[in-house]
């Protein structure tokens, strides 16, 4: 970026100002979205000022719950869960909400609903706060089939009826990185200003990537393809470099440089979690959606991450994300286990 002519600009595309100008292709259009991105927005704000000020203002530890996954909940979560739960019910343009910190999904009462579901994870790598290594907020949203009667199969929809996705990361700066379907744009909080602004436009994966981000601590309990794709990464036989070794453990930091840089995000099936770690609704999909509109490829090992449809608002699933090229190889070796059966 040129720091200097950012100095000096005073055209400065914010978040609000990106969304309503999308929302101007659609005459129909009356707003609603760009209500509910605000809300989304407000809580983005209010988290990252809260982590910020974590460590001095004694909200890191144990709140003394546990979620529904039976981790340990921080002070951060429930705080941060509870922010996002009222600034989604105040906008009145929600009507089902999923949070991971919370067993049920919340129906919003019906004079406060509104069309759109969200799914989210208020904060994602809380295991990282003690430490501040960055941690984020993803979220995904869908349109409810019918406001008046919701049910929960308004948000078991498989990843592709998602209409937005996008995630919040409180790393070095505070980065709102969103896709509303037509390509993936990364904003940018200016503290000064109290605004995201454009700072990312059309962000475009590399086609193929020199890093692989894996917890290799599981290794002994992989499938073949998962442990031959990693060996390849590793000790690549056809000449080509071997690709270098990320792993933060924050799928925020590690997706959001995976989308920067290129290279392969993996959360694979093993021997002890049969189903991978990451959650489909809050995890999975936001962030496979981000990375197909951003040029990349998300597979389960089995298919296509946004053709899953989910049948418990909880569900897991293995996840293999990131550069066309390098998912392309991992497929095929899925393939080829396949035709082994
Ligand atoms: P926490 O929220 O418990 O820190 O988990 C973070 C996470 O859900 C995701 O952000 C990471 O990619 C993944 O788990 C890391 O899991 P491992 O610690 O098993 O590698």
């Amino acid at each position: 970026m040129d720091h200097a002519a950012d100095a000096h600009r005073t055209d400065l595309m914010t978040i609000t100002r990106y969304v309503l100008n999308e929302q101007s292709k659609y005459p129909e259009s009356r707003g609603d979205f760009t209500i509910l991105l605000n809300h989304i927005v407000l809580g983005c704000k209010f988290v990252c000022s809260a982590v910020n000020k974590a460590g001095l203002a004694k909200l890191i530890g144990l709140a003394g719950e546990t979620n529904v996954q039976g981790e340990e909940q921080k002070k951060l979560d429930v705080l941060s869960n509870e922010v996002f739960i009222k600034s989604l019910v105040s906008s009145g343009r929600t009507c089902i909400l999923v949070s991971e910190e919370d067993e049920e999904a919340t129906f919003v009462e019906p004079s406060k609903r509104g069309k759109y579901c969200v799914v989210f994870d208020p904060l994602d790598g809380s295991s990282n706060i003690d430490c501040a290594v960055s941690i984020g907020t993803i979220f995904g949203i869908y349109m409810v089939k019918d406001s008046h009667e919701p049910t929960l199969d308004d948000v078991l929809q498989p990843g592709k009826h998602m209409l937005a996705a996008g995630y919040c990361m409180y790393g070095s700066s505070c980065t709102l990185v969103l896709s509303t379907g037509e390509g993936v744009h990364g904003f940018t909080l200016d503290p000064s200003l109290g605004e995201f602004i454009l700072t990312h436009p059309d962000i475009k994966i590399p086609k193929k990537g020199k890093i692989y981000s894996v917890n290799e601590g599981n290794a002994k309990n992989w499938d073949g393809p998962t442990a031959k794709y990693v060996e390849k990464c590793k000790f690549p036989k056809d000449g080509s470099s071997s690709k270098s070794l990320r792993y933060i453990g924050s799928m925020v930091a590690d997706v959001h440089r995976t989308l920067l840089y290129g290279g392969i995000f993996l959360y694979p099936a093993d021997k002890k979690s049969p189903n991978g770690k990451l959650r489909v609704l809050y995890e999975v999909f936001p962030m496979s959606f981000l990375t197909e509109q951003a040029g990349g490829q998300a597979f389960t090992g089995k298919q296509r991450a946004l053709d899953l449809v989910p049948t418990k608002i909880h569900e897991r699933s293995p996840i293999f994300l990131g550069s066309y090229d390098d998912v392309e190889e991992i497929k095929a070796l899925y393939a080829a286990e396949g035709k082994k059966e």
